[in-house]
């Protein structure tokens, strides 16, 4: 990690101070309340976007960009009026890992130091999305680029670990057609990326809620929609783990919003998943559609939040269509709107609830063997099974180092009914008949004395942990 600020785990719920409020009050105590941030005394109307989503338990957000953070103007309205944060583009695969195995977080965590710092959540926004790649994952294809998105959700994750609300792990992965899968190097690795993607990311960071995130699957009657929502109940039916879907919910003259909207979020939500607004934009920034839109996420229980693609009409991706709630400093009629239907919710009946973790955990406990210190070089491998689901599991693999550093290593084992690996990151592989050869990667074959490093797989098969060997030239 090398970010500055050290923030609480706030990742599993969204603010509850507004339901604290109102269960004092039942208890008749509302005098002795010291406020708490984000919240308003029960019958007040809250004067901020972020603290009126709070009363039902709910949270109201915006994307930032880390360039714009120089802007008091900007800052001002941001810090005051959301209590979620996405980084616009900061947290995106060709921002974090420009060069294959060498991440950067600076701008990244520029964004993530602000929001924290300023008391609110962050959404992460996005692991696995066939735009936005970098030159190296553009051209790269099958289990080449199968390994190097495992390894890229795992270093993302990893560095972030405990402090995301929720991550989109997946973005953008249907056609706007036909209701299929978009055509793309990542679809080209097998129909199973997605699936591997969130089983990954699970493992990576069990604390954050796992999303699906699209754009034009706001309309329930678009075939897009339904590919959608056929895919999340097929995961939710085999265990495959994910918490909630994003509906970007870009609403433009072409994509335009349709009253169909709350039945799309219910559904979604009644497969078992949270919804949320990820990247609500309007084109001209109608209030009444502003409302309606609120509305629709308010009268859903499992419709946790809503987030907002800019502050100012100035910061949009389409400022030219002015569809946000800021011209400039001032608000428009679409926030007060907004503003008025958030302070008008009812208080959530349901909300939402701690994320399952993978749907059929089998963390199988694995015999830890002691490591032996062997000679100068000698090193030793255990494997540890992380999640598993019907018909495979996935695995981490521990090589320590004994009482001297070891420079290269290669460990070795025998599957004992049928496995097979079906990706394999961090470390390259060769397969004989049962047996498995792992050799370290590039960039992990030196640890330390008494320290250790890790690969990972996922595998086809029962899940197992045989012995490993491990050696070192
Ligand atoms: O708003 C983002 C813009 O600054 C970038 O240039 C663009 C590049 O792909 O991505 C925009 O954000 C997109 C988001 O990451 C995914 N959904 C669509 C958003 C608007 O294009």
């Amino acid at each position: 990690m090398s970010t500055n600020a050290t923030p609480p785990d706030r990742s599993r719920r969204p603010l509850s101070g507004s339901r604290r409020i109102l269960l004092a009050c039942a208890l008749g105590v509302l005098g002795t309340i010291t406020a708490l941030a984000g919240s308003v005394p029960a019958g007040a109307a809250a004067s901020t976007l972020g603290a009126a989503a709070a009363q039902s338990g709910r949270y109201f957000g915006t994307a930032i960009s880390a360039g714009k953070l120089g802007d008091s103007a900007y800052t001002t309205i941001a810090s005051r009026e959301f209590n979620m944060v996405t980084a616009e583009n900061e947290m995106k695969i060709d921002a974090t890992e420009p060069q294959q195995n060498q991440f950067n977080f600076t701008n990244a965590d520029r964004v993530y130091n602000w929001a924290v710092q300023n008391g609110k959540q962050v959404r992460g926004h996005t692991l696995a999305w066939h735009s936005q790649q970098p030159g190296w994952m553009q051209s790269m294809s099958g289990s080449a680029l199968r390994q190097a998105m495992i390894n890229h959700i795992n270093g993302v994750m990893n560095h972030y670990k405990g402090k995301i609300y929720a991550w989109d792990v997946v973005n953008e992965a249907f056609d706007d057609g036909n209701g299929g899968r978009r055509q793309s190097n990542l679809q080209a690795t097998g129909n199973d990326w997605i699936e591997v993607a969130f089983r990954t990311a699970r493992a990576a960071d069990p604390a954050a809620k796992l999303c699906y995130n699209d754009y034009n699957i706001d309309n329930w009657t678009w075939a897009k929609t339904q590919g959608v929502y056929n895919m999340v109940r097929d995961f939710k039916s085999r265990g495959v783990p994910i918490d909630c879907v994003g509906l970007q919910s870009h609403f433009n003259s072409g994509s335009p919003y349709n009253s169909n909207y709350r039945t799309t979020i219910s559904s979604f939500a009644a497969l078992g998943v949270d919804v949320q607004i990820t990247e609500l934009d309007i084109q001209g920034a109608s209030a009444q559609t502003y409302a309606a839109v609120t509305n629709d996420c308010l009268a859903v229980a499992r419709c946790t939040g809503i987030t907002v693609w800019g502050v100012r009409d100035q910061d949009s991706w389409r400022s030219g269509d002015t569809p946000l709630l800021f011209n400039g400093s001032n608000k428009k009629p679409a926030y007060d709107a907004v503003l008025n239907a958030l302070n008008n919710a009812s208080p959530n009946p349901n909300p939402t609830p701690t994320p399952t973790p993978t749907p059929t955990p089998t963390p199988t406990p694995t015999p830890t063997p002691t490591p032996t210190p062997g000679p100068g070089g000698a090193c030793s491998a255990t494997i540890a099974t992380v999640g598993s689901w019907q018909g495979g599991f996935q695995s981490t693999v521990t090589v320590r180092a004994g009482n001297s550093a070891v420079n290269g290593w290669t460990v070795r084992w025998t599957w004992p009914g049928g496995q097979s690996i079906s990706s394999l990151w961090s470390g390259t592989h060769t397969v004989s008949g049962s047996s498995v050869t792992v050799r370290n990667a590039s960039y992990n074959g030196s640890v330390a004395a008494n320290a250790s490093t890790t690969f990972g797989f996922t595998a086809n098969g029962t899940a197992a942990t045989p012995t490993a060997t491990c050696t070192s030239p």
